[in-house]
This record gives C-alpha cells, structure tokens and sequence, in this order.
C-alpha cells in the first residue's frame, strides 16, 4: 500500500538536523520509500519500470511538523508495585545506596516482580507504555533486572515482547540481569556474574528474548571486571552490549565499555572529560536520564560540556523504573534535558530520535525521515520543534503513524 504524506513541514533528524518546510513522504507498507520536497514528489514506479497502476493514498497533514517516531532507548519499563514509601525516605534524606544496602530498592521490586505472573506484569506495565505512546514514541527499550532468577527474568523479557504484540510499538529487550546481586548469591557477587554469564545468557539468547545485555558498574552495583566477564560472554554470542555507568561513583565502567564497543554508556552524571573522549572516539552513545537525576535530588550533572566539545552522540531517554526514575513521558525528559543539563532543543531532539537509535543498534531503520527506514512518524501541533521538550505536561502530539499506518 502506497501513501502519500503531504502538506507537512518535516524535521528529517538526519545527521545534519535539516528541516524541510513544504515536504512529503511517501510510504510503502511500513517503510518510507521517499522524503523531499512536496513539489519534487516523485510519481511511483511499478515494479518494470512503468509507472505503478495503483496509485498512492494522499494524506493531508494540514502544514503539522512532523518528526520521526520518539525513541525510548533506556527504560525499566516492566515492573510491578512502586517504591513511593523510599521516596518517601529519600526526601526526608536517607540516601538511595543506604535504602539499597537495607534489602530495599531494586530488591524490592524483586520480590514485587517474583511474586507476579507474566500476565500480571504486563497489565502493571501497560498504562506506562500508553502513557509513552500517547506522546509519539514509537520504539522503547525495555530492560529486565528485576527477577534475578533465570525464570523470573525470562519471565520479564517474555512479558516485554508480548507488549509489542499487544500495542503499536517496537519494543527492543536488554537483559540486566547484572542489575544488583539476588538473595541466593549473596556475598558472592562472582558465582552471580559466572551464572549469568554461563547458563542465562546463553539460555535467554536462545529463546531470541534478547537484543543486548546491561550491567549496572557502580560500588553498589558490579565492579569493572565483573562487568567485563559478562561483556565477554555477551559478545562471545554476538549480543551487543550496554553499561550503566558512572551514575553514583566513577569506577570506570565507561573505559571499559567502549573498549567493548557497547552501544551506549546511560546515566554518566559523574563521567569525567576522559570518559567523553572515550565515547566520542567509539561511536558510543551518551545516554543521559535527567528524570533520574531530578528524582534523585542529584546536583552532579554529566559532563555536557565536554561531550559536546568531543564530538559525542547524545541521547535523552526516561529511565522508566519504580525506583529511581518513576516517570513515564518522554517529553518531560526533553524538558529536563535543557533545562537541568543545559541541551539545546535540537539537541534533546535528536536525542529521542537519531541518536536513541545508535544507542539501540537500530539506526539503519529508525529514527530519521528517510528512505529506507520504518514508516514511524508523528505530526506535532506546534509552531516549531523546538516546542518539544519546552511544554512540561502538555503533549502537543496530532497524530502517531506507526509502520506506515495511523496509528492514534
Ligand atoms: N540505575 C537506575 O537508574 C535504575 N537501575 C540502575 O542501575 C534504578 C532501578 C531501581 O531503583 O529500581
Ligand atoms: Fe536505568
């Protein structure tokens, strides 16, 4: 099915963040097989050459900007509960690591998430993802590292692709089963890292319920080496690979995954001018999650400056987790994106776009208006694209197309 999106002013995100102010697409199926100029819009061709006999549904998009569909490229969006009581604590000032080293914190989603069924967690999750979808994100990643066992884990990754097949999404899982060390290994912090690296990873890989594997580098978390044990075994199966880093502490998770060639390096508040270089050097995307920081009561920014000035890909995405980012709107992240860390709107666009994509490995189909890539839009009313990430709880989106058909 051929259709024609006319009468649009188009935010490509293409490497050069170029606009295009009286532009078309043209969609085939559920992929963009031409973006231009509506007056250069071109007549179809057939498969021999001839021109094609059916010819293109015309949608008029009324002169909206469009933009391709918004990326979440860091969520925990799959949970149950929440943890209201620590954040609670939290504003009274008992800090996240001390709620963490009591049993609390992601321990206590744990239990949550054990004590759920697959059908349970996907009916906890879902408003959340409604809550992105209604704002024009058309691919989320979702992360497990709530089970810390193999089947509570499994049962985590099963219930993130059975959200794809529930609502218009792509949905892209990453394993973080390396999210904190269960009760049953406790104190043995290695047999964890070997388990994982052992028998789940290559159990899960199987299962094809994995697109790439997290590890959470921090003192309360894994150390450098643990870390790079899994990252070996990841990449032994081809599984591209992930780090939150530099979030509470630098311990210098950051170096050692672009030498792994990690997709992305998410969190960094506390990376330093080295680590940017690192990431510039790489290709290795600076994810940054402003609405962990702020719901943090954090005052240590990333280094934006110095990725800047190194060249890096900056992305922006929600964090979505009962913990330390309960937050499910993409938008706001924008808004905290400049407002907290400086980005300019641009910027914070191609974070949710272009450069989300690289940080999923997904940049050679999403997050730009081009041939070739998923027919994922949305029209926006609004005067400028600046507007996004400016409006905080107001979502300005029109229209979702999601594979090439009106979505919502
Ligand atoms: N850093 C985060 O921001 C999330 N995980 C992590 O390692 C928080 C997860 C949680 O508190 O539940
Ligand atoms: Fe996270």
């Amino acid at each position: 099915m051929l259709r024609l999106w006319r009468n649009a002013r188009l935010a490509l995100c293409d490497a050069g963040m170029r606009v295009i102010e009286r532009g078309a697409i043209l969609t085939r199926d559920s992929e963009i097989v031409w973006v231009g100029e509506e007056s250069e819009t071109p007549i179809p061709q057939g498969a021999a050459g001839s021109a094609d006999p059916s010819p293109a549904e015309v949608v008029d998009l009324g002169g909206a900007w469009v933009t391709p569909g918004l990326i979440d490229c860091h969520t925990h969006l799959v949970f149950t509960g929440s943890r209201a009581d620590e954040y609670a604590e939290r504003l009274r000032g008992i800090s996240y690591a001390q709620i963490a080293r009591r049993g609390g914190g992601i321990l206590a989603t744990m239990r949550a998430v054990r004590a759920a069924s697959e059908q349970q967690l996907i009916d906890a999750s879902a408003p959340r993802l409604k809550a992105l979808l209604a704002e024009g994100v058309t691919t989320v990643e979702v992360k497990s590292g709530y089970g810390l066992t193999l089947a509570d884990e499994r049962k985590m990754l099963r219930a993130a692709r059975a959200l794809q097949t529930q609502f218009p999404v792509t949905i892209r899982t990453t394993l973080l089963a390396a999210h904190t060390v269960p009760p049953e290994f406790q104190g043995r912090p290695d047999d964890y890292i070997d388990t994982i690296a052992r028998e789940w990873l290559p159990a899960l890989h199987a299962e094809q319920l994995i697109d790439s594997v997290d590890v959470f580098c921090d003192t309360i978390g894994f150390s450098v080496r643990q870390s790079e044990r899994l990252f070996l075994a990841a990449r032994e199966l081809g599984l591209p690979v992930k780090m939150h880093a530099e979030q509470l502490s630098r311990v210098g998770g950051t170096q050692l995954a672009t030498r792994h060639h990690a997709l992305s390096c998410d969190h960094l508040e506390q990376a330093t001018a080295e680590d940017a270089q690192a990431l510039a050097q790489h290709g290795c995307v600076a994810v940054l999650l402003p609405i962990a920081f702020y719901c943090m009561g954090d005052t240590h920014k990333p280094p934006i400056g110095a990725l800047r000035a190194a060249g890096c890909h900056i992305a922006v995405a929600t964090d979505c987790n009962p913990g330390s980012a309960p937050g499910a709107s993409l938008l706001l992240a924008m808004s905290m994106a400049t407002r907290l860390f400086g980005l300019t709107a641009r910027e914070a666009l191609a974070g949710v776009t272009r450069n989300a994509a690289r940080a999923l490995g997904v940049q050679a189909e999403r997050g730009e208006l081009a041939a070739g890539k998923a027919a994922d839009f949305v029209a926006w009313d609004v005067g400028t694209v600046d507007e996004l990430g400016y409006w905080v709880g107001f979502n300005p989106r029109r229209m979702v197309v999601q594979s090439g058909e009106i979505a919502r």
